[in-house]
């Protein structure tokens, strides 16, 4: 559950980073690539070397749903609905790998905010992130 003041975090966090967005979603999926290599295998089709087209324009991807989710805070499960459709029926992702996704993506936000990422940042975005993998994987029941 995101308090009122983890919210304030996340969207001010958002916020600083708005235009390295794109440099984080391809750095957390190049991270996730070379330390978690199991998960290469839901990406058969791409080039993953790091800084490859595919994997950069993934990366924007991720990072719009993510601004999706930063928008709507208090409505997650319906603004990623569709997203998490595909996940569940389509690519059939094991949730597991959302959780090394948000792992990743939390050193790399390290690594951009420095001393921004305070523990009260680390505490809000590795809820919303959890609430994010929740969503995405609340249709495999
Ligand atoms: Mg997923 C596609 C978001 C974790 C594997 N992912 C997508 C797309 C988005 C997205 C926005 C494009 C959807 C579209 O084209 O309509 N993914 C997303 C988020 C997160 C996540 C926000 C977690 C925070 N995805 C994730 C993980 C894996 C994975 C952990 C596997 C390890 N995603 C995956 C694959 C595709 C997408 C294989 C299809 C790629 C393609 O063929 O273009």
């Amino acid at each position: 559950m995101l308090t009122a003041e983890d919210k304030k975090l996340i969207l001010q966090v958002w916020e600083k980073i708005a235009n390295q967005q794109d440099d984080c979603g391809r750095e957390a999926l190049e991270r996730m690539f070379c330390v978690y290599p199991q998960t290469k295998t839901y990406f058969p089709h791409f080039d993953l070397n790091p800084g490859s087209d595919q994997v950069r324009s993934h990366g924007k991807k991720v990072v719009a749903a993510l601004s999706n989710a930063v928008k709507n805070l208090d409505n997650l499960s319906q603004a990623l609905s569709e997203l998490s459709n595909l996940h569940a029926y389509n690519l059939r992702v094991d949730p597991v790998n959302f959780k090394l996704l948000s792992q990743c993506f939390q050193v790399v936000l390290a690594a951009h905010l420095g001393k921004d990422y305070t523990p009260e940042v680390h505490a809000a975005f590795d809820k919303f992130l959890s609430a994010v993998a929740a969503v995405l994987a609340e249709k495999y029941r």
